[in-house]
């Protein structure tokens, strides 16, 4: 047929691929709609596509990338839920010469030789522009912010911290008083500004929540309107990942700024593997996706609208 003449022409096509997808779990709206997408991005290529969900859990991540080299697939995406311990089974894969892409999270840099690229944004940064707008939002008066923190031990949680650490250590109005792991669900991210609140004498000194999620946050918007406190206006609020839910409470008023995460990391990996296989191309170490600042001068409620059918 015309098609397998033009496939043969072409090389190895990404029709003949399977690739395995060591998946974190469904912690959140924005995993939920980095999985859909994937299945997408794979039916368009025409990949055979298989997702392992690790429930949170990195030994179920290991097992199933065991699993995928015992039936030799042809590549494996890992979205690796914290940055150590990986260095043992991606040698594995390696020695099985199936090549390894990470997804939206970093491994440590003992595993740098042990994987062909990793598509992630710059963590650090996007913890920069959050705490850039609040420096910027806050102006001189003095604000006191509660950090919600993703899962600890994840690179995007370390790095979220410190690009907001950074953006806000040069003003001395802005100070941190209390940070925990919300890990990066809505139910914790409520719990735990439930008990910053009551640390907080009811919160009433709360400037400002820094959430590593827009998950986490929507938790906490929550527990601030059950504590009396008015989310978006008293109380600001940044967060990270640009779910359509964030959106609706900025339309709403009840929260204030998101930094944008694309959740069509597979894409790119899909393209990299394939000309990797076709024609030897080596992809550069880092394919880094966007970030992007939305307020509520970017239109909320047209985002939200847009953005809600897209696989969250
Ligand atoms: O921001 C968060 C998720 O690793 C980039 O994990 C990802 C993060 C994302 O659960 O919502």
């Amino acid at each position: 047929t015309v098609v397998s003449t033009l496939a043969s022409t072409l090389g190895a096509q990404a029709a003949d691929l399977t690739i395995g997808f060591s998946q974190i779990g469904s912690e959140s709206g924005w995993r939920a709609a980095e999985t859909s997408v994937s299945k997408a991005e794979a039916k368009k290529r025409d990949i055979t596509f298989k997702i392992a969900d690790a429930q949170q859990k990195q030994e179920n991540q290991i097992k199933a990338i065991r699993s995928f080299i015992a039936q030799g697939v042809d590549a494996i995406f890992l979205a690796p839920v914290v940055a150590t311990g990986w260095d043992q089974v991606l040698k594995e894969a390696k020695e099985s010469k199936i090549p390894v892409v990470l997804l939206d999270r970093d491994i440590d840099a003992s595993g740098k030789d042990l994987y062909l690229t990793a598509v992630t944004s710059d963590s650090v940064h996007e913890g920069a522009v959050a705490g850039e707008w609040l420096a910027k939002t806050v102006g001189d008066k003095p604000c006191a912010v509660v950090e919600l923190q993703g899962t600890v031990g994840a690179s995007v949680a370390t790095n979220r911290k410190k690009g907001f650490d950074t953006a806000i250590a040069s003003h001395s109005n802005i100070k941190l008083v209390r940070s925990q792991t919300g890990d990066f669900t809505r139910a914790k991210g409520k719990e735990v500004m439930e008990s910053f609140i009551k640390a907080e004498g009811g919160g009433k000194n709360i400037c400002a929540v820094y959430a590593h999620n827009d998950d986490m946050m929507v938790g906490a918007i929550q527990a601030m309107k059950e504590a009396g406190l008015k989310p978006g206006t008293d109380v600001l609020t940044v967060s990270i990942d640009a779910v359509p839910d964030i959106f609706k409470a900025i339309a709403a008023g009840e929260a204030n700024a998101t930094v944008e995460l694309t959740p069509n990391m597979a894409g790119p990996a899909f393209d990299a593997v394939v000309a990797y296989k076709d024609k030897g191309t080596v992809p550069p170490k880092w394919i880094q996706t966007e970030s992007k600042l939305y307020t509520s001068a970017d239109d909320p409620q047209k985002i939200y609208e847009s953005k809600k059918g897209l696989g969250y």
